[in-house]
């Protein structure tokens, strides 16, 4: 049996097929379009379309759909596979982005004429066309409306998992309705970015799941339904525009006619979509507390399982529901994938030469610190762009190498620790995580081991997983995820990257300087100076 699972990222979408015959396990098809090179008519940069104003960040769903129109044709026509034997299907997102669909949809969706292109029939059917994404931190405004609303920060914490953060949905939501009232009262069914894709493959409106619902200051984490309360302080007449929150394993439906006619697939199930980082869960086997998983993408991501709800109190990361039924906290790092670019970029240095300049350079950087903030930031959170280095010259091209990569690791060290005692090991996945050197930063800074994956998109991998889990569930008792990922997540085919622990020792003293660093940025502390000279002093120049 063949189960297909789709990751649609901010800069790109990946297919991932992978066999299931007895004992036989393996991943058969694998393959990724990158939006700005293969759908340049839609003018995107790193997935993102252009704005004059550096606080917003919108992209295209009609761009979604037309590369999910692609993969289908480049699934059906791949000679290494037989796609009439895909079973199930499930997908993933990025996380928070919202799509607009007006009252014409339902009808569009239920009748789309196989003979014609996807996009060219979703021409019409949105309320707005652009959907903003994760990267918007344009709704400051509305997130202190929300969160006044509900009784303070607090409260929304507790109520739905996060206080209010500008790229949830909720108030991106708000900020769409107070901006353009018409265009929101014709609103008839907001997507998240998962459930959209996934009601086009099944020409009808897809539920949404714990998983990424829960990014969206809308869901009470508790109970995995919609928090009224947050809802009604959100936008007029809102609940009636949501999807249905249903478990994670639910099949929304089965592939609509235009992709069986089009494409020749069969009747495949379509099990509900989540988002990028809860189907990470699943795509990096991680079902244990004291494991943690590392995401670099786009993003830089850190989240672990939680047996139980609860809220950060610190303010700076999340808990969401996620696809295995329990809960993860995560925290996310904006500057990820792009500023270690812009550091290469800068440099003239290629991949290989930007590990060169890791193996080049000591561990802690005799004590120089960069803040990587080339974007705002998230994690933690600075609205205001602007790359911060302290003792660290800005044509040093080696030591500015090291400072982006340590920097990176020390955020997600530091503002995960309301998670719990550190982890004993790290899954390790994303682009970035091809790169053996950046993952030794990894492993000494939080002094774990690290473990590596022959499939790099855990993402697109947990969804095909999720597409196998839920047609067994759909036809019997739910299998034990145990025996769902045997074979695919197992540290069988992946390496492992020992802590060095003198290296561990230095990053003890540096997350100090480091920590000094970012509250001066932010305007919470003194100049860092002293810090910085005793650290130094600790770690040595060498
Ligand atoms: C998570 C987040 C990002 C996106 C990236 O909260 O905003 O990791 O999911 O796709």
């Amino acid at each position: 049996m063949l189960y297909l699972g789709l990751d649609s990222s901010t800069q790109s979408l990946t297919a991932i097929v992978i066999a299931v015959e007895g004992s036989r396990r393996a991943v058969v098809f694998e393959r990724t379009l990158d939006f700005d090179a293969e759908f340049p008519a839609y003018g995107t940069a790193h997935g993102v379309l252009p704005s004059a104003d550096p606080l917003v960040a919108r992209s295209s769903p009609l761009m979604w759909a037309e590369a999910l129109d692609r993969m289908m044709g480049l699934i059906a026509a791949s000679p290494s596979i037989d796609h009439r034997r895909i079973h199930a299907i499930s997908g993933s997102a990025q996380q928070h982005g919202s799509v607009y669909l007006n009252a014409s949809a339902t009808d569009r969706l239920r009748h789309l004429d196989p003979d014609t292109p996807l996009a060219a029939q979703l021409r019409g059917t949105f309320a707005w066309d652009t959907a903003p994404i994760w990267m918007d931190a344009s709704t400051a405004t509305e997130c202190a409306e929300l969160a006044s609303a509900v009784g303070g920060p607090e409260a929304l914490a507790r109520l739905t998992g996060s206080r209010a953060f500008e790229r949830f949905t909720g108030p991106q939501i708000r900020a769409f309705a107070k901006r353009d009232p018409g265009g929101y009262a014709s609103t008839e069914r907001i997507h998240l970015v998962s459930s959209y894709l996934a009601s086009l493959l099944i020409g009808a409106h897809a539920p949404l799941e714990p998983g990424d619902a829960s990014g969206m200051n809308l869901m009470n984490i508790a109970t995995g339904d919609w928090a009224e309360e947050a809802v009604t302080a959100t936008a007029p007449d809102l609940r009636r525009k949501l999807p249905q929150i249903d478990r994670s394993w639910s099949v929304a439906g089965t592939l609509a006619p235009y992709w069986r006619q089009r494409y020749g697939f069969a009747d495949a199930r379509v099990v509900s979509w989540t988002g990028d980082n809860p189907s990470s869960v699943v795509g990096t086997g991680l079902a244990h507390p004291d494991v943690a998983t590392v995401s670099l993408g786009t993003s830089d991501t850190f989240f672990r399982i939680m047996p139980r709800p609860g809220f950060d109190p610190t303010f700076a990361g999340h808990v969401l529901g996620n696809p295995m039924g329990t809960w993860m906290g995560l925290i996310c790092c904006r500057n990820g994938s792009l500023a270690r670019e812009r550091v290469r970029a800068d440099f003239g240095l290629d991949w290989a030469g930007f590990s060169d300049a890791l193996r080049r350079t000591p561990a802690g950087n005799q004590g120089r610190i960069m803040l990587p903030w080339f974007e705002p930031e998230i994690t933690p959170p600075a609205s205001r762009a602007g790359v911060r280095r302290y003792g660290l010259e800005s044509t040093d091209g080696p030591a500015n190498v090291r400072a982006v990569v340590e920097a990176q690791m020390m955020a997600l060290a530091s503002h995960s620790r309301w998670m719990g005692t550190p982890p004993r090991v790290i899954h390790a996945t994303g682009g970035a995580a091809a790169n053996r050197e950046v993952l030794q930063v990894l492993a000494d800074v939080h002094g774990a081991d690290v473990l590596r994956f022959e499939v790099r998109n855990a993402a697109g991998l947990g969804a095909a997983l999720r597409a196998y889990h839920g047609d067994l569930a759909a036809d019997g008792p739910a299998p034990s995820w145990d025996d769902v990922l045997a074979g695919f997540v197992t540290p069988t085919g992946s390496e492992r990257l020992a802590p060095n622990g003198g290296n561990t020792r230095r990053y003890e003293a540096l997350m100090r300087a480091y920590t000094a660093c970012e509250d001066h940025a932010r305007g919470r502390g003194p100049v860092p100076t002293p810090v910085l000279e005793r650290v130094r002093r600790e770690i040595g120049s060498d």
